[in-house]
């Protein structure tokens, strides 16, 4: 498939992904759902890329939903946005299948965070694993502002980030919270100067991806559950999880590596 509203490159075993409309601050458009759609499933079944970052083109990381797309009929007691019935449909149809694509990707996903990321621009950054985020970054629960609520993932992912009383701030206001107050929250992993953000995402993607990326993918789904659910389920999961990994060529080459002195050489299986 050829993309447009997003870039998808591939290299040393990294997918990237660059939100492109730039000029529009990277604003969502069913086009950018449906390419980021089809560039996760297409990077699950890639063996090539062991590792994701998401990005975006120009000074914004992503505005959320590209407001020019809803159409509001408040006297009908509905909105509808382009190619959908209604709202709640429309969530369903574009942005889900996105978030739980993400989170269901057995590999690592980084979001290089370059610029503001608001409304459902950071929902999609929380959604990520890891978030770098560069010093002139920011992250607005836009949604409250224009008479919203959060919506693809916020109101589960930022209370588990950051508790409930930074998230309820962040969500009742709609303030920016600048990078460096994301980082004391808990919100990024790390906040670098803006001009090294790629470099230090791809080193750290690297990393990954020459990591034993099928036990990072399946540690990734045993957290999953973990979240939701009791100690003794979690303690299964987990059990039947590191099974799996135990059965893998890396541990094997792992174990190796360790009693032989030495780097393992880790393949991804
Ligand atoms: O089913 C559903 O779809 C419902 C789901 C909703 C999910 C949501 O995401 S709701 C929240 C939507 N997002 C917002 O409300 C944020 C709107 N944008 C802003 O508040 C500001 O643009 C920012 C705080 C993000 C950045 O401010 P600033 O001053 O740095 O930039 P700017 O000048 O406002 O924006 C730059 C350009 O991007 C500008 O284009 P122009 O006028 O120069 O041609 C602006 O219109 C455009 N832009 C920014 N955000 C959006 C957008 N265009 C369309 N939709 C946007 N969300």
């Amino acid at each position: 498939m050829s993309y447009e509203a997003i870039r998808y490159e591939i290299a040393d075993g990294i997918g990237t992904i660059t939100l492109n409309r730039p000029q529009k601050f990277n604003a969502i458009t069913n086009q950018v759902l449906r390419e980021l759609r089809q560039a996760l499933e297409s990077a699950g079944s890639d063996e090539g890329v062991r590792c994701l970052i998401l990005t975006g083109a120009g000074s914004a990381f992503c505005a959320g939903q590209d407001l020019n797309e809803i159409q509001l009929q408040p006297s009908a007691g509905a909105s509808t946005i382009q190619d959908s019935a209604s709202i709640e449909e429309h969530l369903h149809k574009y942005y889900h299948p996105v978030i739980l694509g993400m989170r269901s990707l057995e590999k690592p996903v980084i979001a290089a965070v370059n610029g503001v990321a608001a409304g459902a621009g950071c929902s999609l950054a929380l959604a990520a694993d890891l978030r770098i985020a560069a010093d002139n970054a920011s992250f607005i629960q836009a949604f409250t502002r224009i008479g919203l609520i959060p919506d693809s993932g916020s109101t589960y992912f930022l209370p588990r980030l950051i508790g409930l009383a930074h998230s309820l701030a962040m969500i009742f206001t709609g303030d920016a919270i600048s990078a460096q107050d994301a980082l004391q929250m808990g919100l990024v992993n790390r906040v670098v100067p803006s001009g090294e953000l790629m470099e230090v995402t791809r080193q750290l993607a690297l990393r990954l991806a020459q990591g034993p990326t099928r036990a990072i993918g399946l540690a990734k789904r045993a957290v999953n559950v973990a979240l939701n659910t009791d100690l003794q389920t979690a303690l299964n999961t987990e059990a039947r999880l590191q099974a799996e990994a135990a059965a893998t060529r890396d541990a094997a080459e792992g174990i190796a590596a360790f009693l032989e002195k030495r780097k393992a050489r880790f393949q991804g299986r």
